[in-house]
């Protein structure tokens, strides 16, 4: 399959990696919105949220989020932080291989874009 994230995930594809384990790997944006961009991708390939469909998907997904958090309190984003998941065409999701977006440091604003 060509996938751009799992390319990543398998090492294939070069990427400023942060973090990694058995199940994912976190790494930084090649278009940073913030100081802080991290996107944090399961190893599997799940195109989107909406394809998590088991209990073993919804242990993944709390891992993610999990993951995320820690990677936040790494980068020191003490005063907070927007955890992001762009899902199909009208969620602006432009890579379709789930990732979470981690984007700290300056204040954010609501409603997005
Ligand atoms: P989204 O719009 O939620 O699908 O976000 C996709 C993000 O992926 C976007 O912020 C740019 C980032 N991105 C796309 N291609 C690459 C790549 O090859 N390497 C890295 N590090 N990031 C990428």
């Amino acid at each position: 399959m060509d996938c751009i994230f799992c390319g990543i995930a398998d090492g294939s594809i070069p990427a400023t990696t942060v973090f990694s384990d058995d199940q994912v790997v976190a790494f930084r944006d090649i278009h940073p919105v913030a100081k802080t961009h991290i996107l944090i991708v399961p190893r599997r390939h799940m195109t989107s949220i909406a394809d998590a469909t088991s209990p073993a998907d919804e242990l993944l997904l709390g891992h993610l989020l999990f993951v995320a958090k820690d990677l936040a309190a790494s980068a020191g984003l003490d005063h907070g932080y927007r955890l992001v998941i762009n899902t199909g065409a009208e969620g602006g999701q432009t890579v379709g291989h789930l990732h979470l977006h981690l984007i700290g440091g300056r204040s954010m604003h609501w409603p997005p874009g």
